[in-house]
């Protein structure tokens, strides 16, 4: 079948395919319907001298028939797209991270070695590459037609989407939910690069490794005089933390993920670690989401100090 839009992930295939399956089976099924419907308007018009007899008839075959054939059909169209949509929902182990946050209205996006940009994103070329967004103010979503995917980004949590781009070139970003009065304009490209090319555009711009940039804010927000080791103050020791399991105040366990380091920082009082004060104030109206990311990637970036066998914490 003809393909509308470029076809430039490794999803747009597969989701072609099944969207023309779908479409030719739906579209058979309303043709039946209407073709037998004109032809009957026809035969038993008014003043049509048509047999009209009703005639009792049991054709049992007949009806085991059109009950199990569409049956069988629309389960199978069930069984492919969640095949399709396990495919979509998981990520290869070893794809890319790019941190993406939406506000109104552009998207602002971060790679691993810290080089930022906005309204754009580059990719490289055959490699997985796996987005963790969230956004600012309301909710987004971010929607590549060209890819095939779409995801909703929204506040106070990470949302995650992943293709492998599979052409060169550049490809329209849109924001396919309503978010304000700029929302038909919170546009945006995504270029697809060959793999040196986008290494060396990765290098082009100087910017502090995230993991750098995290460590300057935690001491300009005040959390280094909590946290460092030695500060005087009971506060856990964040080094090795992420990817622990931590007991809480209310007898409860989390995992120490993305998601738990931002609302530990934005929301604190939501789960305090057992065993320590509440003292740390919240920081949601004081620290945008970038960074929290550059936070995160700072914490994320503390080995364990062999001292740190620690109240609460235990691998998992
Ligand atoms: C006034 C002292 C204080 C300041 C300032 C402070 N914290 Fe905390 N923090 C604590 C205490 C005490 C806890 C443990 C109780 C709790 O969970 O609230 C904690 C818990 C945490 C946790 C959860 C740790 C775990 O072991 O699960 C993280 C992550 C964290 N803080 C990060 C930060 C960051 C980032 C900042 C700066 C933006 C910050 N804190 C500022 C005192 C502080
Ligand atoms: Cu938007």
């Amino acid at each position: 079948m003809i393909a509308l839009q470029p076809q430039a992930s490794n999803f747009a295939v597969p989701i072609d395919r099944m969207f023309d399956a779908m479409l030719a089976l739906c579209g058979t099924v309303s043709l039946g319907v209407f073709v037998v419907m004109f032809w009957f308007c026809i035969k038993y018009r008014r003043g049509s001298h048509a047999d009209r007899e009703g005639r009792e008839t049991q054709k049992l075959g007949l009806e085991i028939a059109w009950t199990l054939i569409p049956f069988l059909l629309f389960v199978g169209m069930f069984a492919w797209s969640i095949d399709l949509w396990t495919m979509l929902r998981t990520p290869p182990a070893g794809a890319m991270p790019i941190y993406v946050v939406a506000k109104q209205w552009m998207w602002k996006v971060q790679h691993a070695n810290g080089r930022r940009e906005i309204d754009a994103l580059h990719v490289p070329l055959g490699v997985p590459v796996r987005l963790i967004m969230t956004s600012e103010d309301v909710i987004h979503s971010f929607y590549v037609p060209d890819f095939r995917v779409k995801q909703d980004v929204v506040p106070g949590r990470y949302t995650a989407l992943w293709f492998t781009a599979t052409k060169l070139g550049n490809y329209p970003l849109l924001c396919s939910e309503y978010c304000g009065t700029d929302h038909a304009a919170m546009l945006g490209t995504v270029t697809v690069m060959s793999p040196k090319d986008y290494q060396q555009w990765l290098k082009a711009s100087i910017s502090l490794a995230p993991a750098q940039a995290g460590r300057r804010l935690f001491v300009q927000f005040g959390c280094s005089g909590c946290h460092d080791p030695g500060s005087g103050i009971r506060a856990p020791d964040l080094r090795g933390v992420y990817g622990t399991q931590v007991r809480l105040a209310d007898g409860r366990r989390a995992n120490v993920d993305d998601r738990y380091l931002h609302d530990a920082i934005m929301l604190p009082a939501g789960q305090r670690v057992a065993g320590y004060a509440p003292i740390m104030p919240a920081y949601q109206s004081r620290i945008d989401e970038e960074d929290v990311l550059a936070l995160m990637a700072y914490i994320k970036s503390l080995k364990a100090s062999s001292s740190s066998a620690e109240v609460g914490h235990a691998p998992h």
